[in-house]
């Protein structure tokens, strides 16, 4: 049964998304992934949003782009945590995604990631460490994703002495 629900406005972010996708895989997460558009399909929005909980999903990753109100109001329409990912935009560069998720107002917390390919990819990440709060085999799991990030740059060096 997925535990987390990735959703993006449009299949021009999956490029990005797929990111956050591929952590989860490398996790083991079970995961959902659907294009739901905060402006072109509203109503599917908030019934995502209101039934996300009832369908045992523990996180939501919301990607957007531009005007980039998905993840904000994904998130005023459940208690789940949500975390966005501002998708890199042609004329803003994504600066507007990033302000667009990172400015809500006081009451409705929307976790925010960098913009683009990392900041999907720490969605994923972020969303593993929210579950393995609750779930020791996923905590472990973490420890050893951390485990071989350092054994990555005890290779650089060697790499780096040769
Ligand atoms: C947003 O508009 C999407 O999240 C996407 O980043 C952006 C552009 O969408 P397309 O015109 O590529 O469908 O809703």
């Amino acid at each position: 049964m997925a535990r987390v629900g990735v959703i993006m406005g449009s299949i021009s972010d999956w490029e990005t998304m797929k990111h956050t996708c591929s952590t989860l895989d490398e996790l083991h997460i079970p995961y959902e992934k659907e294009v739901i558009s905060a402006h072109r399909t509203p109503d599917e929005m908030f019934t995502y949003a209101k039934t996300a909980r009832d369908r045992e999903l523990k996180v939501i990753v919301a990607g957007a782009g531009g005007a980039a109100h998905l993840p904000g109001m994904v998130a005023a329409q459940t208690t789940l945590p949500v975390i966005g990912v501002p998708i890199q935009s042609k004329a803003l560069n994504g600066l507007d995604s990033l302000l667009s998720i990172v400015q809500m107002p006081g009451g409705v917390p929307t976790a925010t990631v960098a913009i683009g390919k990392s900041g999907a990819k720490n969605a994923g990440l972020l969303a593993a460490r929210i579950i393995g709060a609750f779930d020791h085999d996923i905590a472990d799991r973490m420890k050893n994703y951390r485990e071989n990030m350092k054994q990555s740059v005890n290779e650089m060096r060697d790499e780096l002495a040769d």
